[in-house]
């Protein structure tokens, strides 16, 4: 199990740009850590008043000024002072307004820099939000995940997460589950005695109580990475089916290569999109063949990955050809291999055959699924089309109406492993087991839940965790 806990750091002042590059009426550059108020006085004028001091200002106090280099001016500037505990990272911060040209704010940085901070690391701030207490590690990742946002419902699951209401489900049950492991401990301490500290009826029961909590947040995974990463929707099918125009249709850009010749498509392609307020993170694959080289080969190996990882498969077939009716063996076993995923057939080409009302008949009647009609080079057809993929949507969604909702991989695993963990408990409890074995179930339960918040973390997650953020954050 992993070792606790990261220890606070020192407080190294550190300065960064927190506003994005470029040109903008403002920018901010924030400073952090043990002796910020004596750097920022090297380097800040208070309008009409020499003789202010940072280091005897009240926190949350703005003070309009002037930044200096040794050659002179650099930019009039709002110099904004927290004093710890009460700042993001609950450490002494001085944020600088400036003007908003990138030449400006890298001076500024510069003199800070100079005048004894260092440059912040991806993330730091957050970071130390969370080492020095302010935050837990699910809020942090929610404030991550808020700046990525890229719908309204992702936003507002990520502040959801922000404002702690998983965290606060999370340590309710890290505190039930504390009691019950002290109790079973204590009991270890008199085993001579054979007592009998911690009902086992009623702990089974809270842990079952637990245990479907667990599964719910569990469940909700589903939904809350189609939220977070949109709705994993794969283009497959024959090689020359129209896949990658299809893509470019959906895309309205030339973002894959289409040609006449079979096997053009290698290696797969990833393009989101949003219809309807739903993001669909859409996949051009290999055409899907027997024979070919290796490095089709390659590619189809990729493509049928792509397709087990599908919430929803868009089969795309080329009506136009005789021998149409040749794909529904293949679709019918899309169907029974890839049943966690939504299917549309997709017939293309309607353009080239008069026959198309009577083939689709056919096709329905032969798989029973969802048909689309579309002319993609055309770009026929394919409003019908997005309209069924944003109602397929909606069906995954909708499988999920939990409040709270889990939208991250390592919350997701740490999840069902404390899950794995209690009904192992549960196995032990109604097997009559040691007391010992069933403490160790509690324990390794207790820790994967606080792996989630944070309270027991290796430094390497903490660490991936951050990376992920960008300077300033
Ligand atoms: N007439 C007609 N031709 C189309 C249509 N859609 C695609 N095509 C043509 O079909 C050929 C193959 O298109 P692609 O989009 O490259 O097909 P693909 O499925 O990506 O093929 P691979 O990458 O080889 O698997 C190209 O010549 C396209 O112009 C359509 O709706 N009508
Ligand atoms: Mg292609």
């Amino acid at each position: 199990m992993t070792t606790p806990i990261i220890q606070p750091e020192e407080g190294y002042p550190i300065a960064a740009i927190a506003t994005p590059v470029g040109i903008g009426a403002l920018a901010v550059v924030r400073i952090s850590g043990k002796g910020v108020f004596d750097i920022a006085q090297k380097v800040f004028r208070k309008k009409n008043n020499p003789a202010f001091r940072f280091a005897q200002s009240k926190g949350f106090r703005a003070h309009f000024g002037t930044v200096h280099d040794s050659e002179g001016l650099i930019d009039e500037v709002v110099a904004l002072v927290f004093r710890a505990p009460h700042s993001f990272t609950k450490e002494d911060m001085v944020e600088f307004s400036c003007h908003g040209g990138p030449v400006v704010v890298k001076h500024i940085l510069k003199v800070l820099l100079d005048g004894g901070c260092r440059l912040a690391e991806p993330g730091e701030f957050t970071r130390r939000a969370f080492l020095n207490g302010r935050i837990d590690l699910l809020q942090a990742e929610a404030i991550g995940e808020m700046i990525h946002a890229r719908t309204e419902s992702a936003f507002r699951t990520a502040v959801t997460q922000m404002q702690g209401s998983l965290s606060l489900r999370l340590d309710t049950m890290r505190r039930a589950l504390l009691r019950s492991c002290a109790m079973l401990e204590l009991e270890l301490d008199f085993s001579e005695e054979e007592v009998e500290f911690q009902s086992r009826t009623q702990l089974q029961q809270e842990l079952r109580e637990m245990q479907e909590e667990l599964a719910r947040l569990v469940d909700s995974y589903q939904h809350g990475r189609i939220l977070k990463e949109g709705v994993a929707t794969v283009i497959a099918g024959k090689p020359n089916a129209g896949k990658s125009t299809l893509l470019n249709a959906l895309l309205g850009e030339e973002r894959s290569i289409v040609s006449h010749q079979p096997g053009t498509t290698r290696d797969y392609i990833e393009e989101c999109f949003i219809h309807d307020k739903t993001l669909f993170r859409l996949t051009d694959t290999a055409g899907l063949r027997e024979g070919g080289e290796e490095i089709e080969h390659e590619g189809i190996r990729r493509s049928y990955r792509k397709i087990s990882e599908a919430d929803l498969i868009l089969y795309l077939l080329d009506i136009s050809l005789d021998e149409f009716l040749d794909e529904v063996p293949p679709i019918r076993e899309f169907l029974e291999c890839y049943s966690n995923a939504c299917l549309i057939v997709v017939a293309n080409k309607i353009d080239l055959t008069r026959e198309s009302a009577e083939r689709l008949q056919q096709l329905l009647a032969a798989t029973g699924c969802d048909v689309c009609a579309i002319a993609a080079a055309r770009g026929e057809g394919l409003e019908r089309l997005r309209q069924l993929m944003s109602i397929m949507a909606e069906g995954l969604h909708k499988q999920q109406e939990a409040s709270v909702l889990v939208t991250s991989l390592r919350h997701y695993e740490a999840l069902r492993n404390a899950s794995d963990a209690l009904a192992n408990a549960q196995e032990l409890i109604s097997r009559h087991a040691e007391t010992e074995l069933i403490a160790f179930e509690l324990r390794s339960a207790l820790d994967y839940v606080g792996e989630i918040t944070g309270k027991v973390v290796s430094e390497e997650i903490v660490n991936l965790i951050f990376e992920r953020f960008c300077i300033g954050k």
